[in-house]
């Protein structure tokens, strides 16, 4: 495992050793080398014909990138494609340099963003568990070489650092399951609240957070505290819940999450599964989909397979085209269960608010309602979420006009005048 404290720039090389790798999938590993604040120094490509079970590369291959290396000042090689234990300390000996791949990288970016003692811990029992399988490769490795049945004291020593390393995983895991316990008392109280939960899913950069503060702004609840929105991958890594205003409707709460990614590491579903619990809590689903990206067929199929292995593919979803600014179309629309908008536009935020009530509480319907005076409290609660047309003031009561979303009507239905 590589070393996050060190301060100086990372200078790195990708190697993509496969038949056929899309280009945008490469382009993908450089942002997150950048969001990793590492600099890429080249990639190198390597027409992968057959896969060596000890380095991936053909033995030729690992001699010739060793003197092309000679050339280079680089700190670290990160394979675009999964490495197994054995291939990546053999690769690392062979150039003696250090050797990660993707989902290694992914778990340095969320190490050095996790801000709160859950995401801390969470990452720190992702690495571990990949340092765990890490010796357990060089512990077969090492077994093959001996053949004998005695263990030699490399072998003792690196069973030894297994088993503290799963000492120190099953800790983190005690530490995370009192956190999560502490969760699963705050979801009792929210559901005996009844207050929905609306969660904003989708790949990483989509425009979540920009989109919840934007939904945080036009809400009466515009004080509380903006979330961070930024143009890089997985701003976000603590999830964060505010509540908003809708249009005619009672508040809902909404969750910032976690953005997805296409092969996000299992050591990082698993480890983030308190995370995102948020995900398989919420009521609502809002997939937020950059459209103006080449890539969102992929990110989209990527944020759907992350929500099949959180069993959340069953909760009520509403497709979210995001960044519709960027594109030639014109927006915001509504079309087939999705809906196309401009976080920055503050009349798509209106749009889609609209459309979030109307999913949640039904659509707005004509109704007149008739309240007697002495039911003052109940005129306030109506009139809180009646879209007024007309109103007549009689000397026993008040005539209300209106449209009310569907739901909320069954409320007050005695005053209802059918
Ligand atoms: N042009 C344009 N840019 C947008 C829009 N929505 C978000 N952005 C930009 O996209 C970048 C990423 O936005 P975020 O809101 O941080 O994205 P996110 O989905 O929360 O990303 P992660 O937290 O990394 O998963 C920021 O630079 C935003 O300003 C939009 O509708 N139009
Ligand atoms: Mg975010």
């Amino acid at each position: 495992m590589v070393n996050n404290m060190q301060t100086k720039t990372r200078k790195v090389i990708l190697i993509d050793a496969a038949v056929d790798t899309a280009e945008e999938a490469i382009q993908e590993t450089c942002e997150l080398i950048a969001a990793c604040d590492m600099k890429l120094l080249e990639i190198w490509q390597q027409r992968l014909k057959e896969v060596n079970h000890l380095s991936l590369i053909g033995s030729g291959k690992v001699e010739e990138f060793s003197e092309r290396l000679k050339q280079y000042d680089a700190d670290m090689i990160i394979f675009q494609q999964p490495l197994s234990s054995l291939q990546a300390s053999y690769l690392s000996e062979a150039w003696d340099i250090a050797v990660i791949d993707r989902s290694e990288l992914i778990i340095e970016i969320f190490e050095s963003r996790s801000h709160t003692q859950e995401a801390k811990l969470q990452v720190r029992k992702a690495k571990m568990e990949k340092q765990h399988s890490r010796l357990i490769g060089k512990t077969k490795s090492l077994g093959r070489q001996g053949g004998g049945r005695n263990k030699g004291s490399g072998e003792k020593q690196l069973e030894l650092n297994r088993r503290l390393l799963k000492q120190r995983i099953r800790e983190c895991e005690r530490q995370i399951d009192a956190l999560k316990k502490q969760h699963s008392l705050q979801y009792q109280r929210r559901s005996k609240q009844r207050i929905p939960v609306v969660a904003l899913i989708g790949y990483t950069n989509a425009g979540k957070s920009t989109l919840t503060n934007a939904l945080l702004a036009q809400s009466r609840q515009a004080s509380q505290k903006q979330v961070l929105a930024k143009d890089c991958l997985f701003a976000t890594l603590d999830t964060a819940m505010r509540r908003i205003t809708l249009p005619y409707a009672p508040d809902i709460l909404i969750v910032d999450t976690v953005g997805f990614v296409s092969n996000l590491p299992h050591e990082l579903i698993d480890a983030f599964h308190a995370t995102l619990d948020e995900v398989r809590h919420a009521d609502y689903l809002l997939h937020v989909i950059d459209h103006s990206s080449t890539m969102r067929q992929v990110q989209m199929e990527a944020t759907l397979t992350t929500l099949e292995i959180l069993n959340a593919e069953s909760i009520p979803r509403i497709d979210v085209y995001n960044k519709c600014d960027l594109n030639d179309i014109s927006y915001p629309k509504a079309c087939n269960d999705a809906v196309y908008i401009s976080a920055e536009q503050k009349t798509s935020i209106l749009f889609l608010s609209d459309k979030l009530a109307e999913a949640i509480y039904g659509p707005l319907e004509a109704v007149t309602f008739v309240l007697p005076h002495e039911k003052s409290a109940h005129l306030a609660a109506v009139s809180a979420y009646l879209k007024l047309t007309a109103q007549e003031n009689r000397t026993s009561d008040v005539i209300l006009h209106g449209f009310m979303r569907k739901k909320l009507i069954s409320d007050y239905v005695n005053y209802v005048k059918f």
